[in-house]
């Protein structure tokens, strides 16, 4: 059944509060039906709650874009999720663990975007519109109990978004294929895969993510930052680790805990 404003409202508080408070809560559609394209108001009016908050929005996260990912969370489709300023670490600092639940740390790359598209775009125009790409990490700390979810908790739960780390920006290649990228966990490999991973080719991230920002009426902007979507399956991260991610020809980016 349609839920009606005023409970999407109440939804969006539950995981709100439940990041603010830094305590898991229960899935969502164990006691409440939603479609997909309420789980995407969901996620909307709780950012919006922290916009009001004094947030600011910084880009875009794709999720479930390799098949690691969709294998390791038992879901299929590929989710986007908003990214605030709060959520960005600087290369190399250091993470405070008590301001998460269960965080989970995943090897990414991340653009940045030079042209507002309002159109969406194919992969032979994905030049145009990003100036700048770098490794990246992202700190994944879903608001629900045990890391479980539907397809419709994780969108409403804005796909687990809690943390960022970029590494050096660079000149984009043309290709970004087929570059190995490796996690490691004090110099220990825990997670090793390939940008190949990430929707065959991590420009399609690109496309993608200006596709589904016009849909749902959040458009990549310039200026803003996109998450590709992890080539790996994600790793619960550990106290006083440092966690390092290399992507071949791109660099490191790292942080510790
Ligand atoms: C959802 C977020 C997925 C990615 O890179 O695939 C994601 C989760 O795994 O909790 O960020
Ligand atoms: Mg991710």
């Amino acid at each position: 059944m349609m839920q009606t404003g005023e409970s999407l409202t109440a939804l969006a508080e539950i995981v709100d509060t439940a990041a603010l408070q830094v305590k898991a809560t229960d899935q969502l559609s164990l006691n409440h039906s939603f479609t997909e394209k309420d789980a995407y108001e969901i996620q909307r009016i709780s950012i919006d709650r922290r916009f009001e908050r004094g947030e600011k929005l910084i880009g875009l996260k794709l999720g479930f874009t390799s098949y690691a990912k969709m294998e390791q969370m038992g879901v299929h489709d590929m989710i986007w999720g908003r990214l605030t300023d709060t959520m960005l670490f600087e290369n190399g600092s250091t993470v405070d663990l008590s301001r998460f639940i269960h965080p989970r740390i995943e090897p990414e790359i991340c653009f940045r975007i030079s042209k507002t598209a309002d159109r969406e775009i194919s992969r032979d125009e994905v030049l145009e519109y990003i100036d700048a790409i770098a490794p990246a990490m992202e700190i994944i700390d879903s608001r629900y109990q045990n890391f479980k979810f539907s397809l419709e908790d994780v969108i409403a739960d804005n796909c687990s978004s809690a943390g960022l780390v970029v590494g050096e920006w660079q000149t984009p290649p043309e290709v970004l294929e087929d570059l190995k990228m490796t996690m490691s966990f004090d110099d220990e490999v825990v997670e090793s895969g390939s940008s190949d991973d990430i929707l065959g080719d991590p420009y399609l991230s690109v496309v993608n993510a200006i596709r589904l920002g016009l849909k749902y009426n959040e458009p990549l902007k310039a200026g803003h930052i996109l998450m590709a979507g992890a080539a790996t399956p994600a790793v619960f991260m550990k106290p006083e680790t440092l966690v390092r991610t290399t992507v071949q020809n791109l660099g490191t980016v790292e942080v510790k805990s």
